[in-house]
């Protein structure tokens, strides 16, 4: 035992900041660190760093053990020069407020993108802003605990210092990412926090973008360019989180569920703790784990002495079901985690140390060469690609949107959509989970084009950062690694062979797929998949105006698809530009009346292909319209939404209702909204 401990202590010491590695009382040591020294056997990219795991993923949640304070709200923002971004860290602008920069002062509401929000060129500034607030942290958050800083996201990097102090660093928009801050806070006194945020993109930032000089009449500027198809909005999108954690403390979980034949949910539980310097003489004695349903009963427990990773059995299991698919979708758990320990002084411990609640649905997800089975159902996937767009917030967080998008996500029937084309909110995925709304989860990695070893490192990071975040959620049913990459390229093989071999090693129990839209002959990276997902704009961007010319190219390539890799197809992308309350008869393109006939022989021709059992999903380009860059094919941006940017329904929306409440009914026989039953006449058509 005593040697246990002094490579305990060894490791303590070494590191401030190591993951758990433990001793218990027999004697076993608990390393939960995920081995990052593993062999990729297929892995082509000499000289590639593999990702390290990242920490600090776990979402904020209060407990008897945690606090949590927001620093959401008005922020003041200073613009730097576009031709000198770096200008503010040479002078140091974060090491006094910035009011002594003698630069304007914009007042800037966090979380939002901050481009729509002011009435000049702010929207298309190319290069860092500088954020700023001050805040008091409490007199009793000092000493006996850690004080967190925790951003949800800042896209695209971000530098953060408090009190004129470095305290974090990260890249990569839509990903949280956090850093303690105990030792440079003032407690029981006003703080200041300072970050910088850049938004350029190039050809190893996820997504590619690129950056050049622009001869204008008022001299040369530097412009933003990138070929994804959505505005790349910037700053403090998501919210930002003060917490407090036990100096000893839970730094990660993992779960994984099970619906057994017999009715019994089986939860399998693996937890790291973080322990440092200051809490040697804090040693951890036991867990207690208790899985508590809806009504706060108490449905399993498990004391674990030995060993910080278990399984708990749930009879009469009330399983996580997706929405339309059972009466009482989306259930879920509160799993509660109480770690005790005693400090060396007092040798038994009474109340926990540290307390974690997670959100938890039982349920098993499985796949073979023709479905995606939920709690051994196949599934027939209905749904959206999305955006976190909205007026004038851009991508800011806004939870009376995600409210309204829920709402019309029921109302419409859909039980499925996609992250396109990044991770959306954390707080998304918990509405997904308690609505029963299945999630095809992107990482940021759209219409990536240059293939080289810098991008996929960065690529994998993504990855990393997303399955790490979102695994727990049961509402995630596959991870998509790309949209629509250059994948006919040659220099894509051996990318995607790398890519897809490491992220199926941390895939967390989930099928892998993307959003492709090369050819079946021409693609290099649908074969180290295991659903193959494609994007086809047929009567839209090729044969334009012609609706008599859908069912039979979908229908045949999707039989391509199938035909060459032997793997569920689903199609990700399909539709046409709408202007709402544009009308044409006979229809014509940009109409109302035309959304709706292309829509109606996309569904002709589904029905075909489910038919053919190996295809699983439909889903329509785009649940909402959505902002993109300024060019002339874009009306005030993508107008192919279902609904408006202001989320109301186009002519569309009504029939494609009709249609996904038709599928659940015959698939899973749920009840028909009585509104769908709006009478009209008598039957038409006898088969009516
Ligand atoms: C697809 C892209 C999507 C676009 C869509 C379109 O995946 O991001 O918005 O086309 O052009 O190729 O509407």
């Amino acid at each position: 035992m005593g040697r246990l401990w002094f490579l305990v202590a060894y490791l303590l010491f070494s590191n401030l900041q190591i993951q758990i590695s433990f001793a218990t009382e027999d004697g076993f040591i608990l390393n939960m660190n995920p081995d990052d020294s593993k062999e990729y056997p297929l892995f082509k990219y000499e000289g590639v760093k593999i990702p390290v795991p990242t920490t600090g993923l776990l979402y904020p949640r209060e407990s008897e053990s945690r606090e949590v304070l927001r620093l959401d709200g008005l922020w003041k923002m200073v613009i730097s020069d576009p031709g000198d971004p770096l200008q503010g860290i040479r002078e140091k602008w974060f090491q006094n407020t910035l009011r002594k920069i003698g630069r304007e002062i914009i007042p800037m509401p966090v979380p939002a993108s901050y481009n729509d929000i002011t009435t000049d060129d702010l929207r298309d500034h190319v290069g860092t802003v500088w954020y700023e607030r001050t805040f008091f942290v409490p007199r009793s958050w000092k000493g006996k605990q850690r004080t967190w800083l925790r951003f949800s996201s800042v896209h695209y990097s971000a530098v953060a210092w408090i009190n004129g102090r470095n305290a974090t660093s990260h890249s990569i928009g839509h990903l949280p990412f956090e850093a303690e801050i105990s030792e440079l806070l003032s407690f029981g006194a006003e703080n200041r926090i300072t970050v910088m945020c850049d938004n350029r993109l190039s050809n190893r930032t996820i997504p590619q973008g690129s950056v050049s000089k622009v001869a204008t009449d008022f001299g040369t500027v530097p412009v933003q360019s990138y070929t994804f198809d959505f505005f790349n909005y910037a700053g403090i999108q998501r919210s930002v989180h003060l917490y407090t954690t036990p100096l000893l403390y839970i730094s990660d979980l993992e779960v994984t569920t099970q619906l057994t034949a017999k009715g019994i949910g089986r939860i399998d539980y693996r937890v790291w703790l973080n322990g440092s310097k200051e809490s040697l003489g804090i040693r951890p004695t036991h867990l207690l784990v208790q899985l508590r349903d809806r009504d706060g009963h108490v449905a399993a427990q498990q004391v674990n002495k030995a060993v910080y990773h278990g399984t708990l059995l749930v009879p009469n299991v009330k399983p996580w079901w997706p929405y339309l698919m059972h009466p009482d979708p989306g259930y879920l758990y509160d799993l509660q985690f109480d770690l005790f320990a005693a400090s060396d002084e007092e040798i038994k411990a009474n109340a926990p140390q540290d307390v974690y609640r997670l959100p938890v649905g039982i349920r098993s997800l499985a796949w073979n060469n023709e479905s995606l089975l939920l709690n051994g159902k196949p599934l027939y996937l209905r749904g959206f690609g999305r955006h976190e767009d909205s007026d004038i917030r851009g991508k800011g967080l806004d939870n009376v949107l995600l409210a309204r998008d829920f709402s019309l996500l029921k109302w419409i029937g859909a039980n499925a959509y996609r992250t396109s084309h990044y991770p959306y909110s954390e707080e998304s995925m918990q509405f997904a989970d308690q609505h029963g709304i299945m999630i095809i989860d992107e990482c940021p990695a759209v219409n990536i084009d240059v293939f080289e070893p810098q991008l996929l490192e960065h690529h994998m990071s993504s990855l990393e950062q997303l399955i790490h975040r979102d695994r727990n959620h049961p509402s995630v049913v596959a991870w998509s690694v790309a949209n629509e990459p250059r994948s006919h390229k040659q220099g894509a093989l051996k990318y995607f062979e790398s890519l897809v071999n490491y992220t199926r090693d941390i895939s967390h129990g989930r099928p892998l797929t993307a959003a492709i839209n090369a050819s079946p002959s021409t693609c290099h990276l649908a074969q180290f998949l295991d659903i193959v997902g494609f994007n086809r704009y047929n009567s839209w961007y090729q044969n334009s105006g012609r609706t008599d010319m859908i069912v039979n190219l979908l229908t045949t390539e999707a039989q391509s698809w199938r035909d060459k890799f032997g793997k569920p197809v689903i199609q990700f992308e399909y539709g046409g530009d709408t202007m709402e309350g544009m009308h044409s008869l006979p229809a014509f393109i940009w109409s109302e009346e035309y959304q709706v006939e292309l829509f109606s022989r996309h569904f002709k021709a589904f029905d075909e292909l489910r038919e053919r059992k190996w295809f699983i999903g439909e889903f329509v380009w785009n649940f909402a319209d959505f902002r993109t860059a300024q060019t002339i094919t874009r009306v005030g941006g993508n107008k192919k939404g279902v609904f408006t940017r202001n989320r109301q329904p186009k002519e569309v929306a009504h029939i494609l209702r009709w249609r996904y409440f038709a599928l659940a009914k015959e698939l899973d026989q749920c009840i028909v909204p009585e509104d769908l039953n709006l009478y009209i006449s008598k039957p038409i058509h006898s088969e009516l």
